[in-house]
């Protein structure tokens, strides 16, 4: 009986997420749905992403945390388009939810953007269990976390379109071979791209930036 109440929640916040999912493709918006631990460096990752974007498309921002404004304060410097969701409003959720994305998509501009980049909250379980109307999902790693978070969490990385591993500018202090982390990302899921990634010296950037570039021309139908 509890399993068919949860089944049907869930059905309800799939419903939502592809009605959101409907007006973004009407729109020709790409939409990337970004999930990791809290600290893995989402923020960083988009502080050093959106200059490398900006003249070539619209960008768009959607941050999720459970609280403050923060994060969309450090994204704001960029003068695009950003909307903050705080879950404590929510009880204070451990993941976005395809309500709260319908609820607040309408804040940003539409018809003026070319990608929405949705920073959800952290951590490697919950988002991944809940659709948002995003045409890809994006988990980041980064290597503080350690290199067996794959295997412990693995339907994060089954469902994922594109893995970032970020923080490789520390794999030599914190003695971690990136070899290590790639075969455990294969391991659950051999399929997944991977892209090594350092937020800090802006290594492995031009990888990451085509792809989001790709992406955006593929759902323009260029
Ligand atoms: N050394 C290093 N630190 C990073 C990197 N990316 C992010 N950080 C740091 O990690 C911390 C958390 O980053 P943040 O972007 O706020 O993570 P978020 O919670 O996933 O959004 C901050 O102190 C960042 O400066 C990186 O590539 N290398
Ligand atoms: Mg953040």
């Amino acid at each position: 009986m509890e399993i068919k109440v949860g089944e049907k929640i869930l059905s309800k916040n799939d419903q939502i997420a592809l009605e959101t999912k409907k007006i973004l493709d009407e729109k020709g918006i790409f939409c990337i749905n970004m999930m990791s631990s809290p600290g893995s460096g989402k923020t960083t990752i988009l502080e050093k992403t959106i200059p490398q974007l900006m003249g070539k498309m619209r960008v768009g921002v959607i941050e999720g945390d459970v609280a403050t404004e923060i994060d969309a304060s450090r994204i704001e410097k960029f003068e695009i388009p950003v909307v903050q969701i705080t879950t404590d409003l929510f009880g204070g959720s451990c993941h976005l939810s395809a309500k709260m994305i319908a609820d607040r998509i309408n804040d940003l501009p539409l018809d003026e953007l070319d990608l929405i980049i949705v920073e959800n909250v952290g951590n490697l379980i919950c988002p991944a269990g809940f659709m948002i109307g995003a045409d890809a999902d994006v988990v980041v790693l980064s290597l503080t976390e350690g290199p067996e978070k794959p295997l412990k969490y693995p339907a994060i990385f089954q469902k994922s379109h594109i893995a970032l591993v970020n923080k490789i500018d520390l794999a030599e202090v914190l003695e971690i071979d990136l070899d290590t982390i790639k075969g455990n990302v294969e391991k659950i899921n051999p399929k997944l791209e991977k892209v090594f990634l350092s937020a800090r010296t802006g290594a492995g950037f031009s990888e990451w930036i085509h792809w989001i570039e790709d992406n955006v021309r593929t759902k323009k139908g260029l």
